[in-house]
């Protein structure tokens, strides 16, 4: 009688036993290792699945130059009936497609409701229609401290982290519409410089450099350049700020065509917790030695509150100073 398992000759028994021992031990390696092998089967298959559904490059529903206008108000409820598929906290994404990037929109805001209906209003048709995995996050300043755009990005950037895998965030000023639904709010292989010809400055790009009102980083670029500098307290050169950063970091801006590239911006006076910083100047000096210590990696802020409304996340943060 032989001790082996099978009838057949020593050394082909000897190789079939040693050949199950290995796919045995292969096995276990394989379920230890992924703990679940089941959830990882699933989730290899749901990712090749996504990737051959992957939404067209060109999305087939954009309409391309948009009349913009702000003379009639628009309600809440309104946009809310205008935008069924848009789901609490104003998350959007493509239901029958994989969208090609997931973007986080991110408002710096105060004490500018009658603006952000209109924003909301015109943004949230215009990025379904660009078939986006997208969330909109409006970043509100708490209190009457003198008001810090640079800062309430890196918030928004941190908050909206938290609440999804985003790879992509466009900072946006609650005022600003694009004309044309080609203008895409969505990350490149640069730094992207989206509202380059706005009609408060005749259509035209004021200077080269120039990378305020709406942008779209990737988090690997924001990463990169620490994201914005804390220290931009009042109205101006936060932006000009991340330009610096970013050719420190040897990128450049990409830009839409000037028409593509058409936006309109809501009239409005200056408020008092925002006039011009004198120190900007100052600050941009120092730019170069300074942003690798001011910026994400500096930021210290609270929250007050997170919101889930139906067309937004509203995210209250004190963020100090005076
Ligand atoms: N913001 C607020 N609340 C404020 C200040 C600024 O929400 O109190 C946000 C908002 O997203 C805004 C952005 O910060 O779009 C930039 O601020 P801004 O719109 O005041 O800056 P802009 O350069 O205006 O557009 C400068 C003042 C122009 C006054 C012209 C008077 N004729
Ligand atoms: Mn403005």
């Amino acid at each position: 009688m032989s001790v082996w398992p099978c009838n057949l000759k020593g050394a082909t028994c000897t190789l079939l036993f040693c050949l199950c021992a290995v796919n045995l031990t292969l096995a276990m390696f394989y379920v230890l290792l992924f703990k679940d092998g089941q959830a990882f089967a699933t989730s290899f298959w749901e990712h090749l699945e996504a990737e051959t559904n992957l939404c067209p490059k060109i999305p087939p529903h954009l309409v391309g130059h948009l009349r913009i206008e702000f003379n009639s108000p628009v309600s809440m409820e309104f946009i809310q009936k205008e935008n069924p598929e848009v789901k609490e906290g104003g998350r959007w994404w493509p239901r029958n497609c994989t969208a090609r990037q997931k973007v986080a929109i991110i408002i710096p805001f105060r004490d500018r409701e009658s603006h952000l209906r209109y924003w909301l209003h015109y943004l949230h048709p215009i990025l379904q229609r660009q078939q986006l995995d997208y969330g909109i996050y409006v970043i509100n300043q708490y209190g009457e401290t003198t008001f810090n755009r640079g800062m309430l990005m890196n918030v928004g950037y941190a908050e909206a982290r938290k609440q999804y895998d985003y790879e992509c965030f466009v900072f946006s000023d609650v005022d600003i519409v694009p004309m044309d639904d080609r203008n895409f709010y969505k990350c490149y292989s640069q730094p992207r410089h989206l509202s380059v010809a706005l009609d408060k400055f005749g259509f035209q790009l004021p200077y080269a450099q120039m990378f305020g009102g709406v942008t779209a980083l990737s988090l690997k670029q924001f990463e990169k350049i620490n994201g914005y500098s804390n220290n931009y307290w009042g109205w101006g050169g936060e932006d000009d700020d991340v330009y610096i950063r970013l050719s420190m970091r040897g990128m450049f801006i990409s830009r839409p065509d000037s028409q593509t590239g058409r936006c309109r911006m809501i009239k409005h006076q200056s408020e008092s917790l925002n006039t011009p910083n004198p120190k900007r100047f100052d600050n941009l000096q120092l730019t170069i030695r300074t942003f690798k210590s001011d910026g994400l990696n500096s930021l210290q802020y609270h929250v007050v509150s997170v919101e889930k409304n139906p067309l937004y996340t509203n995210v209250t943060v004190d963020i100090g100073r005076t």
